[in-house]
């Protein structure tokens, strides 16, 4: 099923969400939901609170990469143990369609989650995968890439935004 993404700045997207408790079939089509809503609009990353569930959840696919093949990557309950180095990308995010901005994050990390079934994996990333993953986590705490820019850089992304007419 197609869910609707909220726009930035929606206070929606600025909330908290809560873990998740139930492995259940509930589960398995909201993320199957989220992942149809992901490819649909073209994006490479889809997090819970973005369709207005505020849930710990998110869903990453990077689409073919040089020489990797494309992979769904699902993360619920995620935890970022470690991280290090810097690398800084244009982001853009499908609550905020038409914006992109440099963003600089860590290059290299540690993710601790659950799979769809609950049990519990753990991943190192790094490069535009760790970046996926920082981007994502980041919804769960209500915190958008927007947030993330200098005061000067954040200023002017709001009167682009809100002069951009919504189709
Ligand atoms: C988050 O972003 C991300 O403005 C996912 O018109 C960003 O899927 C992960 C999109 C940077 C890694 C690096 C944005 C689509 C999609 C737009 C997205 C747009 C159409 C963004
Ligand atoms: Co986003």
């Amino acid at each position: 099923m197609l869910l609707e993404i909220l726009k930035y700045p929606d206070p929606r997207l600025a909330e908290k969400s809560v873990p998740v408790t139930k492995f259940n079939s509930e589960l398995h089509d909201l993320l199957d939901s989220m992942a149809e809503t992901m490819y649909e609009a073209n994006g490479i990353g889809l997090a819970a609170p973005q369709v207005d569930r505020l849930q710990r959840i998110f869903v990453i696919d990077l689409g073919e990469e040089e020489g990797q093949v494309k992979k769904k990557w699902e993360f619920v309950n995620p935890k970022i143990v470690k991280g290090d180095g810097k690398v800084v990308y244009e982001e853009g995010c499908l609550s905020v369609p038409g914006l992109t901005e440099e963003v600089t994050r860590k290059n290299f990390i540690s993710v601790e989650y659950q799979d769809r079934n609950g049990k519990v994996r753990k991943l190192e990333a790094e490069g535009l995968l760790a970046v996926a993953i920082q981007h994502e986590n980041d919804h769960l705490d209500g915190i958008v890439f927007v947030d993330r820019l200098s005061v000067i850089k954040r200023r002017l992304a709001k009167r682009k935004l809100a002069k951009q007419v919504t189709l």
